[in-house]
């Protein structure tokens, strides 16, 4: 094994179980548990590290390879274990992100210990990590260590998947450790959560915490402008669902095993060959809804829906957390439960439920899914739940029927399961009765539409479309070339100040007002119209707008100060300071005019084919705009026949914006408009300097008349390749940046302008 790693899982545990042998020698054998069923396959392919705790307190063992595995185990006292595992982690998170079903508490000393502890796993991850090396963070027991990792090891590439739900805010808000927790998290490149919803109530966390969030992105380690404060650059955390699965193979393969179909049949002939096999499979956690269907199953029998010995459920549940208090009251509850049903209906030989406080092993469980008529899961709240997906996975002969939790992540993949609500004790008792007189055509067209879904996207393709979109998410932050670098634009923005004249021209959608849907709504973000009415009222200082849309356009939507130069139509209109109109488009001739009307019939005509899309007659252009178009692909193939149709005419100059196919009858362009601008206001370079802000590409044609060197200040707003010096990265930024100008500026003149 390498002394350092390319890959590194970090997990509360390490995927191995000690076992003593009888000659006073220890092993170590792969341990149950979703998280280890789903990562080992993926560990022993990449030849990687894992880091994590052995389950025992005190031990303090050197790292040691098992199992093809590079082991890297966390020592933990067993202070910390009854403060950190069983106490923040089993009786505080989890808990609170599975809806409360019992009360989390709260301790400020199990918090204490979960900060020292996360700690302690970043750190045994360093010297494992090779630089630039992908650490995949495990679940809510190690929240904190992405932000840990990043602040020594900005080079690590670091994913952070959360197994279970990720509450509404209105649950989280709760946890008095709410902002660190989620400070923690978006040290991370990209967060997974189980399913959309997650993912959104992340989200909306951050929102209401008062970060930033784009599309599925939280922005971070950005900072607001503020006086005095430099401006900062912003990092974005994808947040995304990647629903976890099974070896559905690797399951599959075991279920054919001539043992376990024998064994799967002895177990229907030591049940007495039920007519009904009933099954739960599960850790035995208050989520889980042992009790609910426990409770079903009693009443089917007592209503003689069912009846022994025809029907039995079989529930085994490994132990789980046993010393936490809530635990061992849900063991004790089970127990009477079970016990209440078979003291009334069990016979001799055959009590109705079938009881096993055990581990058993993989071949056995095979065996039980087998052997199923009818699979029981029910959990209250469940992130995924990988029992629905072993059983689904192992049903290579399609029978069997699989009642299933509405509130299990599960459930929005497995569609065709017999969904429930566990808590509507009449509905659930409904459903397993669907399920077990379901016709046995209807049973195989359930079980073959689930099993195409989980032999699909086995635990293989999570891993992968996990570790790809990790990688995609830092490719992204590395195209911001250049990135964006707060300081430096800082700078120029204090020299630029310093010029008696300036000119600050920007572009309009996409830089002064948000991208939006309809064209029609887009409107200047509030600090910015702001700070743009404040500059222009200081002296030497030229205002103008530039952009695609008409003069009018531009006017109605971007309420301009009064003394703002326009460029609108992409050059082709220019007003002046005082609003005359001495653009290009007012001079056309006749043979120009002639071209201008064809080009926008042809692409009238083309957009009557692709529903979604429209045109925009201008004076001296026409515009194709494919925004609307919902598939991506349509989008595409619209822009293209624009391009290819009039775009390619002789006399019509094209430019392919952000959704829109943009046709000029006039050689001019945003550059060449700006250029004139700036001599009609008599800024001679090193005389007066201008700042240009654009997100487009047709923004490049002004950063390509200005020049850095010379004074001028050229800024890109969002990614993609630019001919800009400077990068920001949305109008949120662009606004801080003019409120920063306005206080340079202000200073500068003297005036107490600046706020
Ligand atoms: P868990 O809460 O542990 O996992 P689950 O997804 O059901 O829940 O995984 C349990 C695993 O343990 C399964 O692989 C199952 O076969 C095994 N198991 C259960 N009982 C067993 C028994 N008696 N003997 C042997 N094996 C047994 C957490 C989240 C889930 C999420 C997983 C993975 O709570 O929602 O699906 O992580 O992300």
């Amino acid at each position: 094994m390498p002394d350092q790693h390319e890959f590194v899982v970090v997990a509360n545990r390490l995927p191995v179980d000690r076992r003593e042998e009888p000659d006073g020698s220890t092993s170590w054998r792969p341990s149950p548990g979703g998280l280890v069923a789903a990562l080992e396959p993926v560990m022993k392919a990449r030849d990687g590290a894992w880091v994590g705790w052995t389950g025992s307190p005190d031990d303090t063992l050197a790292p040691f390879d098992a199992d093809g595995m590079h082991l890297v185990p966390v020592p933990l006292s067993a202070d910390e274990v009854e403060l950190y595992y069983e106490g923040m982690s089993n009786a505080t998170l989890w808990p609170l992100y599975h809806d409360v079903i019992v009360a989390p508490a709260f301790h400020r000393t199990w918090w204490d210990a979960y900060v020292t502890v996360n700690r302690r796993f970043a750190q045994a991850v360093l010297p494992q990590a090779a630089e630039g090396a992908t650490v995949w963070v495990q679940d809510y027991q190690l929240q904190l260590v992405p932000k840990m990792l990043r602040e020594t090891r900005p080079d690590l590439r670091i994913g952070f998947f959360d197994h279970i739900p990720f509450p509404p805010y209105e649950i989280f808000a709760q946890l008095p450790w709410r902002r660190q927790v989620l400070e923690g998290l978006l040290g991370a490149d990209l967060l997974g959560f189980q399913r959309p919803a997650d993912a959104n109530n992340l989200l909306r966390a951050a929102r209401r915490l008062g970060m930033t969030t784009r599309g599925d992105a939280v922005l971070v380690d950005g900072r607001r402008a503020r006086r005095g404060a430099r401006l900062e650059a912003a990092r974005p955390v994808v947040c995304k669902p990647f629903p976890i699965s099974v070896d559905s193979t690797a399951l599959e393969e075991l279920a054919r095993r001539p043992e376990v179909l024998e064994r799967a049949k002895e177990i229907r002939a030591e049940l007495g060959e039920p007519d009904t096999l009933v099954l739960g499979v599960d850790r035995l956690d208050y989520t889980k809804g042992i009790q609910h269907r426990l409770q079903a199953f009693g009443e089917l029998l007592e209503d003689e829906r069912l009846t022994v010995p025809g029907a039995v459920l079989v529930q085994v549940a490994t132990p789980s957390r046993e010393r936490v208090d809530e635990y061992q009251r849900i063991r004790e509850d089970v127990e009477a439960t079970v016990g209440r049903i078979n003291g009334k209906h069990g016979q001799i030989g055959h009590p109705a439920v079938h009881y096993l406080h055990q581990t058993v092993d993989r071949a056995e469980l095979a065996a039980l899914y087998l052997a199923a008529d009818v699979m029981l899961v029910t959990p209250l709240r469940d992130g995924m739940n990988l029992v629905a997906k072993e059983y689904v996975a192992s049903r290579w002969d399609d029978a069997g029927t699989l009642v299933l939790s509405e509130f299990a992540g599960a459930a929005n993949e497995l569609t065709s399961a017999f969904v429930v609500n566990p808590h509507d004790i009449d509905g659930l008792k409904d459903a397993v009765m669907s399920a077990v007189r379901c016709p046995p055509v209807e049973a195989r067209k359930r079980m073959r539409a689930m099993r195409r879904t989980v032999l699909r996207d086995d635990v293989a393709h999570w891993a992968r479309t996990f570790l790809e979109s990790l990688h995609d998410v830092r490719a992204r932050q590395e195209a911001m070339t250049p990135p964006p670098d707060a300081a430096d634009l800082d700078a120029a923005l204090e020299t630029l100040a310093q010029r008696p004249e300036l000119l600050v021209a920007l572009d309009f959608d996409g830089v002064l007002a948000p991208i939006v849907r309809d064209p029609e709504a887009a409107r200047p973000l509030p600090a910015a119209a702001q700070a743009l009415h404040d500059l222009a009222a200081l002296p030497g200082v030229h205002l103008a707008l530039v952009s695609g849309r008409t003069l009018d356009d531009l006017r109605r939507l971007a309420g301009p100060p009064p003394s703002a130069a326009l460029i609108g139509s992409h050059g082709a209109q220019v007003a002046d300071e005082h609003g005359a109109d001495v653009g290009a488009a007012t001079t056309l001739d006749d043979a120009t005019r002639d071209l201008l009307a064809r080009a926008s019939a042809a692409l009238h005509a083309i957009s009557a084919r692709y529903p979604g899309t429209f045109v925009e007659d201008k004076p001296a252009g026409t515009v194709f705009h494919t925004r609307q178009i919902e598939r991506r692909e349509d989008a595409e193939a619209a822009a293209k026949e624009a391009a290819q149709g009039p775009g390619s005419w002789g006399g019509v100059r094209t430019t392919l914006g952000k959704e829109v196919v943009d046709l000029s009858v006039v050689d001019v362009d945003k550059g060449v408009a700006l250029g004139r601008l700036r001599v009609a206001l008599g800024l001679r370079p090193g005389h007066g300097g201008v700042l240009y802000v654009g997100d487009d590409v047709t923004d490049e044609h002004a950063f390509a008349v200005l020049d850095d060197a010379a004074g001028d200040v050229t800024v890109k707003v969002g990614e993609g390749v630019t001919g800009a010096r400077h990068r920001v990265a949305d109008p949120e930024r662009v606004a801080d940046l003019l409120v920063r100008l306005l206080e340079l500026v202000g200073k500068d003149r003297g005036t107490s302008a600046a706020r």
